[in-house]
């Protein structure tokens, strides 16, 4: 079997416990095989770079490049958060665009190419994340290298008319047919992408699903991310867990717990959502006393005005649902915005009887997953999830909603609250086998197939 090369922005960084499905998904593949795992080493250096630290860890081999102050300037906060970010969720009214960000994105991939071929040997089969690296492919391509190279967008792929108001597009776009495989969250996502090559870049289809651009033959394809189902239902019975949702029980004590867990950001659709508790408690007296939304959402990037502003707007929403209508003996919402460990978490999807999952897009979301897989069999939760996240396009038996819509996320919470156990059970049997067929194991083994049954094809 051929070696691993995996290269993401952040990686797990050896000694480091692993958060989140992706880093452990990544890591469990390179521990099975043997393999690099290359990235940014999350140091901010002020001018010269050290070049490349490598650290072991069992079976992986760590390969960290510190980024200069300027370089995580332009290429993280300025281009990827603040240009690539925004537009790839359909926000182009956030993006900032900026031709020296751009130069230093360029730049960062360019050198980080260079390092990553000096590790590479003739054999190795190499996987590339996210849209921090777009151009990664092409700087191994122009560094000579022949091997196969793959690519997983972990974020959406927007329709082609938002992507080309990326002033950079067409360069962005060159630099993505560089890599063989290309693989996205939806079926969706694959479409907006062959779209906008069909239509800006003469793209043509193949018969065998491939597609012909710039001179390269490339694969679009779907491979929905995932979770470890077992391992997420075993935390929501961990001590830990169970800690967590009695304490929390005890505080409710028979009230109905809605709750949403997000990183602070304007794609996951916070203010409606607490709007829409706000609505339904607004219209619906019966059920003021009876039911709790917590909502967990840790700040991430703040530096970002964007984010600030979000900050800000959620602040006042929850102040002004809670002065509504809070009593001396009942708050209705709870806003935290700090991280738990997953167990806690597990246990507190456990423990609620509705999970809100309602971004206004996402690439997959896999908290709506986990909420699914941390349920009791037997008296499961209801999951209200965003037909515009990417778990919508295989978990249609969650009650589907449209994040932009205030009053029907109400309605869709009311009839959660309100849904028979029979309803319920249906639902979640549907949901947890669709959380089962399309696990983490089977999103790496397929991409990592289907990458490994490519030749190297160009043109
Ligand atoms: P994210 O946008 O980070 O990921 P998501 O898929 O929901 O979104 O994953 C977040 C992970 O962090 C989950 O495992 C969740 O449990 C955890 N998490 C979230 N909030 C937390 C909190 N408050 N405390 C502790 N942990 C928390 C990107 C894309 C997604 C895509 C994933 C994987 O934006 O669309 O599903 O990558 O490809």
């Amino acid at each position: 079997m051929s070696r691993l090369i995996v290269a993401s922005n952040r990686t797990a960084n050896p000694g480091e416990e692993r958060a989140g499905g992706l880093a452990v998904a990544l890591g469990d593949a390179l521990a099975e095989r043997g393999g690099v795992w290359f990235g940014w080493s999350g140091e901010i250096v002020p001018r010269e770079t050290r070049g490349i630290r490598l650290a072991v860890e069992g079976n992986i081999d760590f390969a960290l490049a510190d980024l200069t102050a300027a370089e995580h300037q332009g290429y993280y906060l300025d281009f990827a958060n603040r240009a690539l970010w925004p537009v790839f969720h359909y926000r182009v009214d956030l993006a900032v665009f900026d031709d020296a960000a751009f130069d230093t994105y360029a730049a960062v991939n360019r050198r980080f190419g260079r390092l990553l071929l000096q590790l590479l040997r003739p054999a190795d089969v190499v996987w590339v994340h996210d849209y921090h690296f777009l151009l990664l492919g092409d700087a191994l391509r122009d560094n000579g290298w022949r091997g196969r190279i793959g690519f997983f967008l972990h974020i959406p792929f927007p329709p082609a008319e938002i992507f080309a108001a990326l002033p950079h597009h067409q360069r962005l776009a060159r630099g993505m047919a560089a890599f063989d495989l290309l693989g996205f969250q939806t079926e969706r996502d694959v479409g907006n992408f062959t779209r906008y090559m069909v239509e800006e870049h003469g793209a043509e289809r193949l018969d065998d699903g491939r597609i012909k651009v710039f001179d390269h033959l490339i694969r679009a394809q779907a491979f929905p991310i995932g979770i470890d189902p077992d391992e997420v239902a075993s935390m929501a019975e961990s001590e830990e867990a169970r800690t967590a949702s009695n304490q929390l029980g005890r505080m409710i004590e028979s009230r109905s717990l809605v709750i949403g867990v997000d990183r602070m950001d304007y794609s996951k659709g916070l203010p409606q959502r607490l709007q829409a508790f706000g609505r339904l408690l607004d219209e619906d007296e019966r059920l003021c006393g009876r039911v709790n939304l917590l909502q967990i959402a840790p700040p991430s990037r703040e530096t970002v005005e964007a984010y600030r502003d979000l900050r800000e707007e959620l602040d006042r929403l929850t102040g002004r649902v809670n002065g509504d209508h809070s009593d001396l003996y009942w708050t209705p919402i709870r806003y935290i915005a700090r991280s738990y460990s997953r167990e806690v978490l597990a246990g507190l999807f456990r423990l609620a009887r509705v999970g809100l999952v309602t971004p206004l897009h996402d690439g997959m979301n896999l908290v709506a997953k986990e909420y699914i897989a941390a349920q009791d069999p037997q008296d499961p939760g209801v999951l209200i999830l965003s037909e515009f996240a990417g778990a919508a396009e295989r978990m249609q038996a969650a009650i589907l909603v449209n994040p932009h819509d205030v009053d029907g996320m109400a309605d869709a919470i009311r009839r959660a609250l309100e849904m028979s156990r029979e309803e319920r059970t249906e639902r979640w049997t549907s949901l947890m086998q669709e959380v089962r067929d399309h696990d983490v194991v089977a999103w790496r083994q397929n991409f990592l197939s289907a990458l490994e049954g490519m030749g190297r094809d160009e043109t």
